[in-house]
Formats: C-alpha cells, sequence, structure tokens
C-alpha cells in the first residue's frame, strides 16, 4: 500500500503540502481540480499544474478523488452521451500526465449524509455524526441548510450550494428511477469509459454510498458485497473497481468489512480507512482511527488488505477535530495524520508477522 492524505488544493484546504509533506510514510496525495463542475472537461494544462506544484513540494498525485459524475449520466438522459465524452476526454487528459486512479462515486444527488458536523464527544473533540431519526424528521431541502452553518466556512464536497439550489428539481428526477435503472446506467458508462481506462492503464474506483442504505427514497447500489459483485462482474475488467471505505460500507453493520475485502482481491484500487462508534444500528459517530476508540476491528481490516496483496493508495479517512484546529469537518491535519501513523504501524507489524 501506498499511504496518502487527501488534499483539496492550495485554495480550498486548510492543510498545506508542507505540513503533509511532514507526515511519517506519507509519499502522496489524493487531489482534485475542486473548482470543476460535474461535465467540465479538465484540461491537460490545469492537471499538468496541479502535479507540478504536488511534486515541488516532494510528494506525487497518487490519485483523483474525485472526477464527479454528471447526475444526467446516473439519471440515464439523452443528453448522458455526450457528457460521456467530456468524461473520457478527461480520463485521457489524466492518462497523459501520468495519473492511473480515479475515484468516482454513483450516489444520486448527494455524495454523503450527516446529520451533525460537529458532535462533541467526551474527549472535547468533534466529529461527524448520523441520526437516521434527524434523516427522517427533515425534508432533503432544509438538510442542507440546517448543516451549513456547520462547515467552518468551507464548502464540502458533494454539497456545493450551487447544487444544492436544485435539489428540489433533482429528486423529481429521480422519481421512478430503480435501483434496477441506476445499475443499468451504471453499466453504460463504465462499458463506455473502459477502452480509455485500458488504453492509458487507469484503475477507476467506485466509491460506496454513505450510508449504505436509501436516504430520503432516493435509490442506492453500491451499498453491499453482493451490489459489488454484481456491479464488477457486470463489466469484468480489472480497470473496472473500487474505493474500499470502511467508514461508509460500515454504516450497516451486516457488512463484514474483512469479508467483503478478501471478496474483492484484484479490484480494490483505493483504500479509505476509518473508525465508527455506533450507539444503536442506525444511529452513529465517526470516531479515532484507533479500534478501541469505535466499533470496528481496524487490525482486522488492515489484514485483510495486507492478506490480499494490495498495493494501492490509501488514505485515513474522515478525523476528527482536535487541538483547536479550525478546518473542514472530517478534513483536520492533526487526526488524520495520527490516523496515518495507526495505520503505518498496524501494516509494519501485519507485514513483518506474515513474513514469520
Ligand atoms: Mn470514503
Amino acid at each position: 500500500m501506498e499511504m496518502t492524505l487527501r488534499w483539496y488544493g492550495k485554495k480550498f484546504d486548510t492543510v498545506t503540502l508542507e505540513q503533509i509533506r511532514q507526515i511519517p510514510g506519507v509519499r502522496g496525495v489524493i487531489t482534485t481540480l475542486y473548482d470543476t463542475e460535474p461535465g467540465e472537461v479538465w484540461s491537460r494544462e490545469r492537471i499538468n499544474a496541479l502535479k507540478e506544484e504536488v511534486e515541488s513540494a516532494g510528494l506525487e498525485i497518487a490519485g483523483i478523488e474525485s472526477v464527479n459524475v454528471h447526475e444526467d449520466i446516473k439519471l440515464g438522459k439523452p443528453d448522458r452521451d455526450v457528457l460521456i465524452d467530456h468524461y473520457i476526454e478527461t480520463l485521457e487528459n489524466l492518462g497523459k500526465e501520468d495519473i492511473h486512479m480515479v475515484c468516482y462515486n454513483f450516489m444520486p444527488v448527494f455524495d454523503w449524509t450527516r446529520t451533525e458536523l460537529a458532535r462533541k464527544r467526551p474527549d472535547g473533540s468533534t466529529v461527524l455524526a448520523y441520526t437516521q431519526k434527524a434523516v427522517d424528521a427533515l425534508i432533503p431541502e432544509e438538510m442542507f441548510q440546517s448543516i451549513a452553518c456547520d462547515m467552518n466556512g468551507s464548502v464540502m464536497p458533494g454539497w456545493e450550494p450551487e447544487r444544492m439550489a436544485h435539489v428540489k428539481e433533482l429528486f423529481a428526477e429521480y422519481k421512478g428511477v430503480t435501483e434496477e435503472d441506476l445499475f443499468d446506467n451504471l453499466k453504460y458508462f463504465l462499458e463506455r469509459i473502459m477502452p480509455v481506462c485500458r488504453k492509458y492503464d487507469i484503475y477507476m474506483a467506485i466509491h460506496p454510498d454513505d450510508p449504505a442504505w436509501s436516504v430520503f427514497g432516493l435509490p442506492r447500489i453500491i451499498i453491499n458485497k453482493e451490489n459489488l459483485l454484481r456491479m464488477m462482474h457486470m463489466v469484468d475488467d480489472p480497470h473496472n473497481g473500487v474505493t474500499l471505505c470502511t467508514g461508509s460500507l460500515g454504516t450497516n453493520l451486516q457488512n463484514d468489512l474483512p469479508d467483503i475485502i478478501r471478496s474483492l482481491k484484484g479490484r480494490i484500487h483505493f483504500a479509505h480507512v476509518r473508525n465508527l462508534k455506533f450507539h444503536s444500528q442506525q444511529d452513529f459517530e465517526e470516531a479515532a482511527h484507533l479500534s478501541s476508540d469505535g466499533s470496528f476491528d481496524m487490525y482486522e481490516i488492515v489484514k485483510a488488505l495486507h492478506d490480499i496483496g494490495f498495493d494501492g493508495p490509501i488514505r485515513p479517512d474522515h478525523g476528527r477535530m482536535i487541538w483547536g484546529e479550525k478546518a473542514m469537518p472530517g478534513y483536520g491535519l492533526y487526526d488524520r495524520a495520527l490516523g496515518a501513523a495507526y495505520i503505518n504501524g498496524l501494516w509494519e507489524a501485519i507485514e513483518k508477522n506474515s513474513r514469520n
């Protein structure tokens, strides 16, 4: 594995490349052109400028998170072909700049859903949290309003104000769109992009839906082992793979994370590792990465990744907000650096142990 940190770019991130460079074992960043819209072509010039910026700080771009998929592609609307052409052009430009891993998701409307961005934990840290009761009591358009004030002035991925202004129309468009439709539209998209992925050896890594069940009545498909395997088999190419995100798949306690990891051998191209603390089935908060701080056995998760020979980029996922840091919720420096150090420690121990 290659330890990385997510970085939103100089304009949007409170964390600098120089700081990331000093986290032990981190040599790569996962980044994006955060100010591009879904459907827009990423120019080779902009990708190259980003690459040079990262490399001049002594780091490398280990992959992109994300190149977002336009809603009309997910909906299967007539203009999807033009939009997929744009996506292919972006992949081509990334390939020419020697970038070989792209994370994306196929979630309708919302990238992810939390009901609180700064829940206080007993140690005084704050974390993102989810309560089904709170979601059930909300109408979707109000959800954005209710959490926007907690974003510490940042724009959170998938919650861009321009997008949220159209949430009502988006919901209307998804009326009648079933999970089968969504599978069909994903298959169509993947079949069209696979040739360019093969040509430039780009590994696509779909991010699981977060949380791993339907919210607000929207269809969701990347939620469990069965659907992940179906998605892999329906376009059976190693370039069609998965971002193994423990914090997203793990929202559903029925999902056995080490078992899912083992079943996806060869098709996990990127890993997000974080821990959740459950209070009940659908009421959880994010925790420190350490096993004992949450509900997951992080040793078993990292061991499963090690056992299947995972060699792609991995990153600590959302961290707690600690030590007075002000940053985008989940994306401060301190707790993610602690997470990286912890995962590195687990990996070293597992690696050395496996040689005996
Ligand atoms: Mn994730």
